[in-house]
């Protein structure tokens, strides 16, 4: 094996195909946790080994080991789940996680706080439900993600559809998983096992997206691969293809960048698997394997260029790129409340927020909703702004429906501000192991106080977007916020402005390393400008940079160079 491959690089393809020595790992009763080989491995099947920052010192201190426990993520395409299975992720968070169900900002439920022992019963329990949560972390194809209710239209089926053959062709297919977590006895490991990937698998994560404008609840552009669907005559014809998208970076490297996708060519509706398969293996062969943080299809399309990518593409996958169709994207937020569809179904958006389902003392939600499920026929929804669905309600149903949600004042939109409900996290502390400041459990406080910033200008009942990362990594996709905070240290965030509404134009970075009185001490003359100089229906990023506040875009340079400097 190559000296100069990264360790991550080498154990993959060690692994004889993801096995590693996952099994003695979870058979050593002496540790909480996985070997270290076996942590890598384990994202593969959808598991990260984490510990209780909350404990971490407290156990140093008795001189014991971290509290180790895993998080697991399911692998769900679309987002859907059926009553039952509902019922089913609702009785794993009690038996073996911390008694919450968590909706991710790509569509998907995690659990947390699983301890190793636990982990076999909790997958074996999932396939009987008929999910599973390989591929669902790992250098390999995620979730793919999109608009999502098929329900309201022919057009949301196909695309719809168009997301679950993206994610079965892409999932990785080795014997690892039913042998590790499902008892299948050890077969013989052969070359034919992964076909595609190969023992190398992909350099680095990668996501693909679909939209269908208007809408962009799934911030396409945000992806490596961003499909928006195009239609003609009520039909998807096909789909304008965007490369390269992706939020991560590393505070301090200026050479990662949050990039998002561009637009390049358009592909017709039946040869959109076999596009997304080429495009995977042109990042499989040429992206880059000796450093990580460059490993990412952004950068592979930032080395060699889009020409190259579109060459490439069209000896790959056997015929070029047609010419891009006309679209718009103009929101990238949740529609709340009730909706009806053109067959009579009614569906409710439920504002969740940051994704947590559990029971709080001042809102039963996991009660609530393991009671919906019990009458509800249709489907779950997860949304990519972490909200949730009940899909398919038909007319009988919707009062009983509508009776639980009084009952137990779940929020339909209605009783949260324009702010809060609009508004993304993502986890952080205690449980991610790259948190360097709250998110999760500061976002209520800081939508309040931002709020009453915007209730005092007089516009308490506008939409701003507004996204929190506990880190730069950017799993809220802050970078698509019109306003913005990334941690930097506990109480400590980098505070970026300016995304549009539609998911299209990255924010920038306006001030470094402040607190909270800092932020609303920055935001608060801008909000009362806003509110005072604003043209109809502009968006509070679009105002900044026609005021001039923020200057047109620069590059990437912008997410490194403050626009303010500190003091
Ligand atoms: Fe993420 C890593 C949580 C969506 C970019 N992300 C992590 C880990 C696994 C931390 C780790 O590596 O140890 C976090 C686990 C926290 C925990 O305790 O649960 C984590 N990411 C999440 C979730 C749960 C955030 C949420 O609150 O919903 C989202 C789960 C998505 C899913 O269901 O698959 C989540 N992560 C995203 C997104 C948004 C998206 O994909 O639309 C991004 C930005 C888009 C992108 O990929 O560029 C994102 N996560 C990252 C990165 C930076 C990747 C990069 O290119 O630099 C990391 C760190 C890494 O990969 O090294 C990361
Ligand atoms: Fe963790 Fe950073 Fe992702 Fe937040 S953005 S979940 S802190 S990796």
């Amino acid at each position: 094996m190559s000296e100069s491959l990264p360790e991550a690089e080498q154990i993959k393809r060690e692994s004889r195909y993801l096995r590693g020595s996952l099994r003695e790992s979870l058979a050593d009763k002496a540790t909480g946790a996985l070997r270290e080989e076996d942590t890598h491995l384990s994202k593969f099947h959808g598991l990260y080994q984490q510990d209780d920052r909350d404990l971490r010192e407290e156990r140093r201190q008795q001189k014991l080991e971290p509290h180790f426990q895993f998080m697991l993520r399911l692998r769900l395409p679309g987002g859907v789940v059926t009553p039952q299975q509902w019922w089913g992720l609702d009785r794993i968070a009690d038996e073996y996680a911390d008694g919450s169900l968590r909706l991710t900002t790509r569509q998907t439920f995690q659990f947390h706080r699983v301890f190793k022992e636990d982990l076999p019963s909790l997958i074996q329990d999932l396939d009987v439900l008929g999910l599973d949560s390989r591929g669902a972390c790992g250098d390999v194809n995620r979730n793919v993600v999109t608009n999502v209710n098929p329900h309201l239209s022919a057009s949301h089926q196909t695309v719809y559809e168009a997301a679950v053959q993206i994610s079965e062709r892409l999932n990785w297919r080795s014997a690892a998983y039913e042998e590790v977590w499902l008892n299948q006895p050890a077969k013989q490991t052969d070359d034919e096992e992964e076909p595609f990937y190969t023992h190398r698998y992909l350099p680095r994560k990668f996501k693909v997206a679909i939209a269908l404008p208007p809408h962009n609840d799934c911030d396409v552009l945000a992806n490596d691969i961003g499909l928006i669907a195009i239609e003609e005559n009520g039909k998807v014809i096909g789909y304008n293809i965007a490369v390269g998208g992706g939020m991560g970076m590393t505070y301090g490297d200026r050479a990662t960048y949050p990039r998002l996708a561009t637009p390049v060519g358009f592909v017709p509706a039946d040869q959109v698997v076999d596009a997304c398969e080429a495009i995977v293996a042109i990042q499989r062969d040429h992206g880059c394997r000796t450093n990580r943080a460059h490993a990412r299809f952004k950068y592979t399309l930032d080395d060699h260029g889009l020409d190259w990518f579109k060459e490439q593409f069209a000896q790959v996958h056997g015929q070029p790129l047609e010419d891009l169709r006309d679209y718009t994207l103009t929101d990238s937020g949740d529609r709340f409340g009730w909706t009806e569809d053109d067959k009579g179904f009614h569906h409710l958006t439920l504002c969740i927020p940051s994704g947590r389902i559990r029971d709080f003392e001042h809102l039963k939600l996991r009660t609530a909703l393991h009671d919906i499920a019990k009458i509800h026929s249709g489907e779950f929804r997860i949304t990519c702004n972490q909200n949730l669905i009940i899909a398919r309600v038909s007319a009988e149903e919707r009062a009983a429906i509508q009776e639980r949600v009084d009952h137990y004042a779940l929020d339909d939109g209605s009783r949260s501000t324009p702010l809060a409900r609009n508004a993304i996290s993502c986890v952080a502390f205690p449980t991610c192991g790259l948190a360097m400041a709250e998110s999760e459990r500061y976002l209520p406080e800081l939508t309040g106080k931002i709020h009453a910033l915007m209730e005092a200008a007089g516009i308490g009942q506008d939409t701003i977007h507004l996204r929190v990362s506990g880190c730069p990594n950017g799993c809220a996709r802050p970078y698509l916020g019109e306003i913005a905070l990334t941690g930097k240290a506990p109480g400590k965030y980098n505070l970026f402005l300016g995304a549009d509404t539609g998911g299209q134009r990255l924010n920038r970075l306006y001030r470094e390393n402040i607190d909270e009185s800092q932020i609303l001490t920055d935001l608060k003359p801008l909000l009362e400008r806003y509110a005072q100089e604003r043209e109809a229906d502009e968006g509070f990023g679009d105002f900044l940079y026609r005021d001039g506040v923020l200057s047109a875009h620069a590059g990437s340079e912008d997410f490194h160079q403050p626009l303010i400097a500190q003091g």
